[in-house]
């Protein structure tokens, strides 16, 4: 009984977040690692902490791992730190370098690899990977006593190949480095191998998937100032690797560090990336974010365009943020923080000039008898918000009254129609504004 309740209470204490980009909100995330198990995604991302003062409030400052998870893409639920640096016996536990993870399974273990600094820092100053196993992916994960024999660097990067081999790479210095594991996933079978036909300018953060026969090396990389993603494709988990170009250019933001995973989800493939969109000021606090990916017939990659949307259908009764819009109007639209002290709130949009529109996708209706729409929204002028399907002169499903005011108030108007299913809405203000929305949903 006892563990019965157990369980419920922390079946229901998981926080459940609503994601567009980023997707988590409540916390600083970097280096997301998305592996799909039992048919979900759990993203493993490192876990950026803020510090005013002293040697971190300039640097990463990571103590230990939470890991996310969702079946829809939309509804994030996280599961709680599953490992700290204090657990990790070799670990030295003043360095607050709980670097870019990664997880995979093997024959029903889940093995959590992780880079960090060593008490011992006489080879490599103390860069070494180590590994937790679990019989969960959401752990608890137990830390092996030793890092990995012979493995020095970060940003351990896993691969499970058709054959049953297991590889796994990390960057050291500027190189790239692989190598198979044993079956025992947890010491190498082979000799540390570079990869050395990338161009210069490689640093960290390693991704190897598998697709169509071809294998894809993909990793962040330098060619002017801060890191964009790029990839080369093989014939061999270990190469040679042929480079083929640019996956998403540089952050618009100069966010210094990129660092990504790929994965296939229900037939769509996904690139896990990060920027500082939470704190513009400091890039070293991070947040993960998502967006589809797309391929050539030739199994080339299509250049990735970070979106404020991401991915995922959100429902309707739920606050629909649509200050990450999919599309907007090419003038008179503008985003800000709701509370710059605090930006975890999140953000607003403004439409400023009568006309003015944003779109956001897929938000799904199912066939519910739905009877209104509600706002929360501040305007400075009276004005109306045209809540349409499909366009910004398409149907009307709601019309919502917005008087002057100072503050942000929540506004209800009936809908007019019902969409089905899932709809692409469009947001048009009516008169003159600005207007303010924070979020939009509908009961
Ligand atoms: O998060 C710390 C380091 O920044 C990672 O290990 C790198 O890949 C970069 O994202």
């Amino acid at each position: 009984m006892k563990t019965i309740l157990s369980i419920l209470a922390l079946i229901v204490t998981i926080p459940v977040l609503l994601a567009q980009n980023p997707l988590i909100m409540d916390q600083f995330t970097a280096d997301p690692s998305a592996r799909v198990f039992k048919g979900k995604v759990f993203v493993y991302p490192s876990h950026d902490i803020r510090i005013d003062t002293g040697r971190f409030a300039t640097w990463f400052c990571m103590e230990d791992y939470h890991v996310f998870s969702s079946e829809n893409l939309t509804q994030w639920h996280d599961h709680g730190v599953i490992l700290r640096q204090q657990d990790v016996p070799w670990v030295d536990a003043s360095s607050y370098s709980m670097w870019a993870p990664d997880c995979i399974e093997k024959n029903g273990k889940y093995y959590f690899y992780f880079p960090s600094i060593a008490k011992d820092k006489s080879v490599a100053e103390g860069r070494r990977i180590g590994v937790a196993i679990s019989d969960s992916p959401t752990g608890p994960f137990s830390p092996l006593p030793k890092p990995i024999p012979g493995v020095y660097g970060i940003d351990p990067n896993l691969f499970v190949d058709h054959d049953g081999n297991t590889y796994i790479f990390w960057a050291m210095g500027g190189e790239l480095l692989g190598a198979r594991l044993k079956d025992n996933m947890i010491e190498l079978a082979s000799e540390p191998k570079e990869i050395t036909t990338l161009p210069d300018g490689f640093k960290e953060g390693p991704w190897l998937f598998h697709r169509n026969g071809l294998y894809y090396l993909t990793f962040p990389h330098v060619a002017k100032n801060t890191e964009r993603l790029a990839y080369a494709m093989g014939r061999h988990p270990l190469g040679p690797f042929e480079y083929k170009g640019v996956i998403m250019d540089e952050s618009p933001v100069d966010c210094w560090t990129n660092h990504h995973s790929i994965i296939e989800y229900k037939g769509q493939w996904l690139l896990f990336y990060h920027h500082n969109d939470l704190s513009p000021h400091f890039d070293k606090n991070r947040s993960i974010k998502a967006d589809s990916l797309f391929f050539n017939a030739d199994g080339t990659i299509h250049k990735v365009k970070p979106s404020l949307r991401g991915v995922g259908i959100t429902p309707a009764d739920r606050p629909i943020q649509v200050d990450r819009f999919s599309l907007r109007a090419e003038e008179g639209v503008a985003t800000a923080f709701v509370d710059s002290l605090h930006p975890q709130k999140g953000w607003f949009v403004s439409l400023i000039n009568n006309g003015a529109w944003v779109k956001y996708n897929k938000v799904e209706f199912k066939n519910h008898s739905w009877k209104k729409m509600i706002a929360r929204v501040r305007s400075q002028s009276d004005c109306s918000i045209e809540i349409r399907n499909n366009s910004f002169q398409g149907e009307m499903l709601a019309k919502l009254n917005v008087p002057k005011g100072n503050s942000w108030d929540n506004r209800e108007a009936l809908m007019m129609t019902v969409p089905q299913d899932v709809s692409d809405l469009f947001i048009v203000l009516s008169g003159d504004g600005p207007v303010a929305i924070d979020w939009i949903r509908f009961e």
